[in-house]
């Protein structure tokens, strides 16, 4: 393949971008690039179409390309560009903000707006701790997250995560963090459809967390109420209802980041819509615009919201904190088309409707070589492989690049296979994906 940015004929030095999450080494030396996408395909520079199983990463659920999406981020860039969000305001972003309560649990109608899901999470731990010491328990700032939790790549998230790669080299960056142990249970869990039965009993362990720092040092529990980095992993039935109950029992905020499940991964708004459990916060981001701009967002319930803005004196900024780039009018343009999109397509709805289909296709997986489990909820297929022996993360690896020379975009996550379509899939696209996947998994060593 030439190297080239195929719209412009620019020859392609691939040293200079250090890329992120990426084995740069194995990568530079057989590239794989996108350079074109619409609705469920991407393109590579020389013209071969990839079926989109990932939705990019969790979050084009729209699909790619939607004119509306791009016609409103073309407009607004032709408008203006950029406004200030510190004491001046526009009116998109206002707009955008109204939009996402809209579909957010009721009572919980005020958005902060961030640039990433990374920035979400640290900005909702912060928010959390400006809540309590407005309530006049400043102690309370202890965040508890769970083992394989992932808030992202900022100090917060990186603490308050679970995913020991993620950690190891960075130290103990932030003080006063614990974790709850994963809800994976493969001996008595393998091979749920849905929600797994096992395990609510794992929520039990933060009573025991809160007594060993004592309630009144916590801020806040921190869980993404279905894993989705580290693998795709379903809540048990019984374990959100259990952490939000112990939350309340001891003034603990539950902070749900929904960064992958958010806007209609599972079939539903929110994971929170989904399951019916109402978190204090939820963090969001990717397909809040169809990522067609960085976008981040953390939805508070309003009582959070006053209780930090009404403890400021008149004339004072109550929540020090905010980015330049907060409510940027081109993230919030899309964001304002995307939802509108997403409403009027009933997209998920749709999710919900096809669910049923994608979980037979992924569990007709099962058998298959080297396949140790298949969990599956709305949208969000696993299949965990069975590491190959002293060489964790090769097999997928090999999976993933396989399927994608066989046009078929998928993700893969230690020896997990994710996969995350766009809402907009068809029967036959998921047919595709699925076979795709059996037939690399046949010839894989
Ligand atoms: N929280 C959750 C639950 C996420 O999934 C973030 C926070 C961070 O978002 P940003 O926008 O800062 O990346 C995420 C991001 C993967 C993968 O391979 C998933 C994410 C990012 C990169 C890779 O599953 N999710």
């Amino acid at each position: 393949m030439k190297l080239e940015n195929p719209h412009t004929g620019t020859a392609l030095s691939l040293d200079e971008w250090w890329m992120p999450f990426t084995a740069n080494r194995h990568f530079k030396a057989a590239p794989r690039l996108l350079a074109k996408a619409d609705g469920m395909y991407y393109w590579t520079p020389d013209g071969r179409e990839i079926l989109d199983g990932t939705a990019g990463l969790w979050c084009v659920n729209a699909g790619h390309n939607r004119k509306p999406i791009v016609d409103a981020v073309q407009r607004q860039a032709a408008t203006m560009d950029y406004a200030p969000p510190f004491n001046v305001g526009h009116p998109v972003a206002f707009e955008a903000a109204t939009a996402v309560a809209a579909v957010a649990p009721a009572g919980m109608q005020r958005v902060f707006f961030a640039n990433s899901g990374s920035e979400a999470a640290d900005t909702a731990m912060k928010m959390a701790i400006a809540y309590h010491r407005a309530r006049g328990e400043p102690a309370r700032r202890i965040i508890i997250g769970r083992e394989r939790g992932y808030h992202g790549v900022n100090v917060g998230g990186t603490m308050a995560g679970g995913i020991p790669g993620n950690r190891k080299a960075y130290g103990a960056l932030m003080a006063g963090v614990d974790h709850l142990r994963s809800t994976h249970d493969l001996a008595r869990n393998a091979y749920s459809k849905g929600q797994p039965a096992h395990g609510a009993e794992f929520a039990d362990e933060l009573e025991r967390i809160i007594a060993l720092h004592d309630a009144s040092n916590i801020a806040a529990v921190i869980v993404e109420p279905m894993a989705g980095s580290a693998g795709v992993l379903v809540p048990p039935k019984g374990y959100l209802e259990k952490l939000r109950a112990i939350c309340d029992k001891h003034g603990v905020l539950l902070i749900f980041d929904e960064v992958i499940t958010g806007f209609g991964r599972l079939g539903a708004a929110f994971a929170a819509t989904r399951f019916n459990i109402k978190p204090d916060i939820i963090t969001c981001a990717k397909a809040i615009n169809n990522a067609a701009v960085p976008m981040g967002a953390v939805i508070a319930r309003n009582e959070i919201h006053d209780t930090i803005v009404n403890a400021a004196p008149e004339g004072a900024i109550e929540f020090l904190h905010g980015y330049t780039y907060s409510g940027h009018p081109l993230a919030c343009a899309a964001a304002v088309a995307t939802q509108k999109l997403l409403a009027e397509e009933k997209l998920f709805e749709r999710a919900r409707e096809m669910e049923p289909h994608f979980e037979a296709a992924l569990h007709s997986l099962r058998g298959e070589r080297n396949v140790i489990d298949i969990r599956n909820i709305g949208l969000v297929g696993g299949i965990e492989l069975e590491p190959r022996p002293g060489a964790p993360a090769r097999r997928a690896l090999d999976a993933h690049i396989k399927c994608f020379e066989a046009g078929v975009l998928v993700r893969f996550t230690a020896d997990i296979i994710a996969l995350s379509p766009p809402l907009i899939i068809e029967r036959a696209q998921i047919e595709r994906i699925v076979e795709t996947v059996r037939t690399v998994l046949k010839t894989l060593e």
